[in-house]
């Protein structure tokens, strides 16, 4: 067996931050990058944990992200829409800028929607999603990609495998959050598959002439499928269309053709949407908090489980005993701090 060694999410934070910082990137852009990649870890989701590092720090020095941008706030005194402009940093500082006040606007108008433009994006949505539940909010976080999905139907790469994400607040519980790629499965597993030299499900890819393929450098080189055919393919033209097209940002064919290739991490734009439920539910019966756990209970209660309960409990598991890395990964971290 090789061997593991086991981090505690603070010191992997630690580790992180300072390679991001020895690549270029100011205090805001490692910070916030450190704290998405590391909850990734944290929580057992490795195609958005610790192996985006390279990714993230090719497209610094690629000229394609700057690793000094401050995001700013758009002025727009007290509307439902607010935007951040991500200076060309990466998306999860100027999420992190925009977070207040997008919650305030949100408890004064009953929802409010967040704009972030001109972002490199290329992290788990869940966070942000989680982010919204513990404002006491509702929301919704979409964001393209770059052109790496066939429509159903069509056999070429087009959309992205724009990520789906949305959460409610429970009082005294993890919130309900689910996170999901629009296409079968997110391109970050293709690459995971293909790195461990392990065959895909049936169903996830085509290959560069149409066929349906289960390896990886054929799938990567080919279109990967959205989920659930055409109901997937449509939810991820509404998400070129709101969070590329409506926020004036690039869709994922544009994001293709800036970038010229898919090895380093997408820019473009993301929306997030934020719910008052109780200012949606005033003057109905019934208090929206209370009747969501009712359904909740009626679905665990047929043996389903709640999306992110796997999260819920790996976390539980890295906080009690730490975050255990393989001597790989351990090698892969030591070596980008040696850079
Ligand atoms: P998965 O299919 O692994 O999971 C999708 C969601 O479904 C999760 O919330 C998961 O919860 C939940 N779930 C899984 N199985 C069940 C089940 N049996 N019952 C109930 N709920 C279930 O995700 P994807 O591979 O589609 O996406 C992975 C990540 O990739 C996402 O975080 C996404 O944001 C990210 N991504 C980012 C992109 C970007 O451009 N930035 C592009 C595409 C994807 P749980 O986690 O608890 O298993
Ligand atoms: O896993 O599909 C993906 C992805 C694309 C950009 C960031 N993650």
């Amino acid at each position: 067996m090789s061997e593991t060694t086991t981090l505690t999410t603070t010191a992997l934070q630690e580790r992180v931050e300072a390679i991001f910082r020895k690549g270029g990137l100011n205090v805001v852009q490692a910070g916030a990058l450190a704290r998405v990649i590391v909850a990734g870890e944290r929580d057992a989701c490795k195609s958005h944990g610790i192996y985006r590092i390279e990714g993230a720090l090719r497209t610094v020095k690629a000229g394609k992200v700057k690793p000094d941008a401050e995001p700013e706030i758009v002025a727009q005194e007290a509307s439902a829409i607010v935007k951040v402009n991500a200076g060309g940093g990466f998306a999860n500082p100027a999420f992190e800028l925009g977070l207040p006040v997008l919650a305030e606007r949100a408890r004064k108008h009953g929802i409010a929607a967040l704009a972030i433009n001109d972002c490199t994006h290329f992290s788990a949505l869940w966070p942000e999603a989680e982010a919204l539940t513990g404002e006491g909010l509702a929301g919704l976080v979409m964001c393209p990609s770059y052109a790496t999905v066939a429509p159903t139907g069509g056999n070429k790469p087009l959309l992205g495998t724009n990520p789906f994400a949305f959460g409610w607040p429970r009082a005294g519980k993890p919130p309900y959050v689910f996170d999901f790629a629009t296409s079968v499965a997110a391109r970050g597993e293709i690459e995971l598959h293909r790195r461990a030299g392990k065959p895909l499900p049936e169903g996830w890819a085509i290959d560069a002439q149409g066929n349906p393929t289960t390896d990886p450098e054929a799938a990567l080189a080919g279109a990967m499928l959205p989920f659930g055919g055409h109901k997937g393919s449509a939810i991820g033209t509404m998400i070129e269309l709101l969070a590329g097209i409506m926020i004036g940002d690039l869709t994922s064919p544009e994001v293709l053709d800036y970038l010229g290739t898919t090895t380093l991490a997408p820019f473009h734009g993301e929306l997030i949407v934020a719910f008052s439920p109780q200012a949606f539910a005033a003057g109905r019966p019934g208090d929206p908090f209370a009747r969501a756990e009712l359904l909740f209970e009626a679905i665990v209660g047929q043996g389903a489980r709640l999306p992110s309960q796997r999260r819920f409990a790996a976390r539980a598991k890295s906080e009690a005993e730490g975050i255990t890395l393989s001597a790989a990964e351990i090698e892969q971290l030591d070596r980008l701090l040696a850079l």
